[in-house]
């Protein structure tokens, strides 16, 4: 058996009976996908995921890929090669493409839960694999010109790299120094360096193109002073389809990090050997808003990365826990003789186990909640509530996504005692390859940032408003017919606790267009509150998962069913309450850590 352990069951449980997709499927876009289409796809990943895409996991971290600072190459092991070309002949790397560029054509929604058990089986495959999908979004921003280099790619499965960061400029996209100088002929040559650009340089696909954030001369500051540039590796002659001459994007270094390692992470260096002509995409100078197209798919991604490695450590856990005897039933402690039991007969191990299932389950809804709105706006591209939902929902998806993965896989670890921490089991790879996931593509500070004051306080809170109105009428519904009533109750009292939090800030905002300093009190929450929205989203989304799962209990037992509402009473008893706590906390912050020197840290 190989490392990762599918929660296909969970995935089909949210798309059909949580979230009603068999209502999308047959219309519209998705005309050709009904119901059997989407199971069988579904189970399809996951033979592809449990099987040749886990066999290489390992050894992609144990043999990483080797770099050749001579020939600027880099070499991968066999064994990933050999899975993403699995993913590559399956046609999988077309995923999010339409049916008239070649793709399925499915919602947003089964797409995501197909990605989760790629990303959950072998990451770095998924990331390698966006080509494709980044030449959709370069063909829909794009000239004809760079419309045909997208057709190409996506027929011929280049590799794509997003390449923002600069040594001085990672939070801080607007502070990049890579310059554009525009040429005679209307093409630019980028010039400077970047750094840590995953996927820049790899021996798997014949051509790699780079999206690249760069300021052409005499334009102003920050990120509105950026444009983006499409800069391949080998030139394209557009009309045969054959590849040119090499351009001038070397990659100079690779890092060496604490995981994912198989990913390759790149220093690219453009125009140094030699110019690195490159194209203005759409021959706008909107580069920050572009690369925003290509930023929020890749948050989601992140999150839903992170949420399935959660879920796979999860079961991992929970299968060691169910095999491990260690000490005598709690209720037998003192007697010597007593039957040794499994470890899951301890109270200790099954609250951490539960906690475990409660956020992986709870998260993986959140994903496909989240995604639920993007069907939506692919269904109707003017839906401006669905548009705004999917804003709101993204910080959390990759904020609380990222942090509770990584917190909760350090107890998937410590249920498995001192065995978690060998390399025969693959929970300390998670927790590696897992810690990227709250650093990249926004740290956490910066999805709290995001989440407050462009989703929530630009936004006007009508987004928020409206989630908050929909777990208010939940909770005050009869979901559960009794059954859910305490934690019904539970719930309203977390949603009025995060509503007191968003509304102590949004003071607090106000405040500062006359004193200034007061909005340090918002920084000090964002993350506060980020993760207590989350748990929010996560209690109530795994309460209307309870629902269902009574319903369903009525007709017949199924110990999935029964899952649902354990793990839903447990989160709402044992995790909302401490929301109280963070309101308390928010409620009573000073300046004083504003105030303190420096040098008292
Ligand atoms: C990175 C990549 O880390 C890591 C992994 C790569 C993996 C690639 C693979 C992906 C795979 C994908 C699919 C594959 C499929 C495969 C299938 C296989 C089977 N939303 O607030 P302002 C825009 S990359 C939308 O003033 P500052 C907006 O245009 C590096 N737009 O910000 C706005 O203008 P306006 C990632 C947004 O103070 C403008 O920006 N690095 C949003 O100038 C300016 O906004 C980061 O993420 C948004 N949420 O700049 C940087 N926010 O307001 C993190 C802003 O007029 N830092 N815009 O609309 C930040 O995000 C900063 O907050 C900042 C600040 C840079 C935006
Ligand atoms: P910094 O911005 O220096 O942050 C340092 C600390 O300060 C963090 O804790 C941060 O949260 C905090 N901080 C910074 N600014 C603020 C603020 N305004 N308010 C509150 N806190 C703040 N980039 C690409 O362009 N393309 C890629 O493909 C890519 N892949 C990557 C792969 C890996 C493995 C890694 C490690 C990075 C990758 N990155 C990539 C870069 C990544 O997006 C950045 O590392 C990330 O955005 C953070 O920037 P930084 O490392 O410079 O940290």
């Amino acid at each position: 058996m190989g490392h990762y352990k599918s929660n296909l069951r969970d995935l089909e449980f949210n798309l059909f009976e949580v979230f009603g997709r068999r209502e999308v499927l047959g219309t519209g876009p998705y005309a050709d996908v009904d119901e059997d289409v989407a199971r069988g796809l579904l189970e399809e990943v996951n033979r592809l995921a449990t099987g040749v895409l886990a066999e290489s996991f390992e050894e992609g971290d144990r043999h990483p890929p080797v770099f050749d600072p001579e020939t600027h190459t880099v070499t991968l092991p066999a064994g990933f090669k050999k899975s993403y070309q699995a993913l590559v002949d399956g046609g999988w790397t077309h995923l999010d493409l339409p049916t008239e560029l070649g793709g399925p054509g499915i919602p947003r929604s089964l797409a995501w839960a197909t990605a989760e058990m790629i990303l959950g089986a072998n990451p770095a495959a998924y990331m390698y694999g966006a080509g494709p999908n980044f030449a959709y979004t370069l063909w829909l921003l794009g000239t004809p010109e760079q419309r045909r280099f997208a057709e190409l790619a996506m027929e011929r499965n280049w590799g794509a790299t997003m390449v923002l960061t600069e040594p001085d400029a990672g939070s801080d996209v607007g502070a990049g120094r890579a310059k554009a100088v525009r040429q005679p002929d209307g093409t630019w040559h980028i010039e400077g360096v970047k750094r840590f650009i995953t996927s820049a340089e790899h021996d798997m696909t014949e051509n790699i193109f780079h999206l690249v954030l760069a300021r052409p001369e005499g334009h102003g500051p920050g990120t509105k002073g950026l444009s983006m540039f499409l800069v391949p590796k080998y030139h394209v002659n557009l009309e045969t389809g054959e590849l040119g001459e090499r351009n001038g994007a070397y990659v100079t270094n690779v890092e060496k990090k604490m995981g994912l390692k198989v990913s390759t992470t790149c220093e690219l260096t453009f125009g140094d050997r030699h110019p690195a002509v490159g194209t203005l995409v759409g021959e706008v100078h909107e580069g920050i808003k572009q690369m925003f197209m290509v930023i929020e798919h890749a948050r989601m991604m992140v999150g839903t990365k992170a949420i399935a490695t959660l879920s796979t450590g999860y079961l991992n856990a929970l299968e060691y826990a169910k095999s491990r005897k260690q000490g005598a039933d709690l209720t037998r402690m003192a007697d010597k003789s007593a039957p040794r039991v499994t470890v899951t007969h301890h109270p200790d191990v099954r609250r951490e186990l539960m906690l475990q299932k409660a956020y992986a389950e709870g998260m993986r809804a959140l994903v496909l909640y989240t995604a639920t709105f993007q069907d939506a706006v692919q269904m109707n591209p003017d839906d401006r509530h669905a548009h705004a939902m999917n804003d709101l929902l993204l910080p959390v998806v990759k904020g609380v996504g990222s942090e509770r993965s990584y917190e909760l896989l350090a107890r998937s670890l410590q249920t498995l005692g001192g065995s978690g921490y060998l390399q025969e089991y693959p929970i300390e790879q998670y927790i590696r390859d897992a810690k990227i996931d709250s650093l990249y593509e926004g740290t956490t500070a910066i999805q709290g940032l995001d989440l407050f004051f462009r989703k929530i306080l630009r936004n006007q809170g009508a987004a928020i408003g409206s989630l908050l109105a929909e777990v208010n009428a939940f909770a005050e519904s009869e979901a559960g017919n009794g059954r859910l009533k305490e934690e019904r109750k539970l719930l309203t009292e977390a949603a009025a606790d995060v509503k007191a939090m968003g509304d102590t800030m949004a003071g607090w905002a106000l405040g500062s267009l006359e004193k200034p300093e007061e909005v340090y009190k918002v920084g000090l929450n964002t993350t506060r509150f980020l993760l207590a929205l989350g748990d929010l989203v996560i209690g109530w989304l795994l309460l209307r998962q309870a629902e269902i799962a009574l319903t369903r209990l009525a007709d017949r037992e199924d110990p999935f069913y029964r899952g649902k509402v354990a793990a839903a009473s447990f989160f709402a008893t044992t995790v909302l309450p401490r929301l109280a706590a963070e309101r308390r906390v928010l409620t009573g912050t000073g300046l004083d850590l504003m105030e303190l020197p420096e040098e008292a840290f």
